[in-house]
């Protein structure tokens, strides 16, 4: 499926959209999610036009892929959850009920989380 450049994170790295920025970096955005599961709970989107993990892991360079999970690392420990541990989830596809088709960590902690695999 072709990338969708008006899903609504497209438009957030646009600007069109504002957000609760956490961080940002050439690689990646980091970004308070609209509805949080747990009291720490923002997401980290690369800055290239990627649908999800597996186009990303197809198409994005190196430098990219170790960007988006160094932004993942600065970020857990500037929202403080590193040492206390978090959750990282990537949902891919339908059966995952993956609603936005730009590709997105979500980075969760702040909280006993409980076991949760799924
Ligand atoms: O997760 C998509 C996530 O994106 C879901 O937790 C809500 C969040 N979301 C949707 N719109 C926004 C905006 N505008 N700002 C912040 N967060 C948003 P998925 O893994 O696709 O189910």
């Amino acid at each position: 499926m072709a990338y969708d450049p008006n899903n609504i994170f497209a438009r957030i790295l646009r600007g069109e959209i504002p957000c609760k920025k956490e961080y940002e970096d050439d690689f990646a955005l980091a970004f308070h999610d609209i509805n949080p599961q747990a009291p720490v709970h923002v997401l980290v989107i690369p800055k290239g036009a990627y649908e999800n993990m597996t186009d990303f892991a197809e198409r994005a360079s190196d430098s990219e892929i170790g960007g988006l999970f160094r932004a993942v690392r600065k970020v857990s420990a500037q929202l403080g959850v590193d040492g206390p541990g978090y959750r990282m989830i990537a949902n891919i596809g339908d059966d995952s009920g993956s609603e936005v088709p730009h590709l997105h960590i979500h980075i969760c902690g702040g909280r006993k989380l409980g076991r949760m695999i799924p």
